[in-house]
């Protein structure tokens, strides 16, 4: 029940943190999109990055025609990560700890959004509060992967994508 009521009060921040947004850009030009919203205009994760965090954010992303349920769970504001495969077999580590909504997260195969492999995926990272999520897979030599991130039911705000890869 805790876990409910942990919830409801995460997407009650949510909408305000929406509310505040509009409030925010109100006069000014229409808010922004996040620039990898879609699956085929991905932010790229450069096989530089061993172990790198940005800050983005999910706030007025949408569901496409075709996309994977992430986590098992209904989301509906998803943006999108490709990583650079490396020349190495990587365990790759990725999380969004300390993401200010309840978070999904999906690594996936495959460049079309309608034919891609699931490989990986977490709603809620064990042993944290908040939602966040992580997990880990084996990324094979020379290969990229699409990672998602989502909001659950749709839920919006500011999170650090956090990924790291250890040679196997
Ligand atoms: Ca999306
Ligand atoms: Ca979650």
């Amino acid at each position: 029940m805790g876990t409910l009521r942990g919830t409801g009060r995460r997407a009650l921040i949510g909408a305000l943190t929406v509310l505040l947004a509009v409030g925010v850009s109100a006069g000014s030009a229409a808010a922004q999109v996040p620039t990898n919203d879609d699956f085929n205009h991905p932010r790229p994760v450069p096989r530089s990055i061993v172990n790198g965090t940005g800050y983005y954010d999910n706030i007025d992303a949408t569901a496409q025609t075709c996309e994977p349920v992430h986590a098992q769970r209904r989301g509906g504001s998803s943006v999108w990560f490709k990583l650079i495969g490396r020349a190495t077999r990587d365990r790759v580590f990725v999380n969004t700890l300390g993401a200010d909504f309840d978070s999904l997260l999906a690594v996936y195969y495959g460049g079309q959004i309608c034919h891609v492999l699931p490989i990986a995926s977490n709603d809620n990272c064990p042993g944290i509060s908040g939602g966040s999520s992580c997990l880990s897979f084996v990324a094979l030599p020379n290969t990229n992967y699409r990672i998602a991130v989502d909001g659950l039911n749709g839920a919006e705000g500011q999170f650090h994508f956090k990924v790291r890869r250890v040679v196997l």
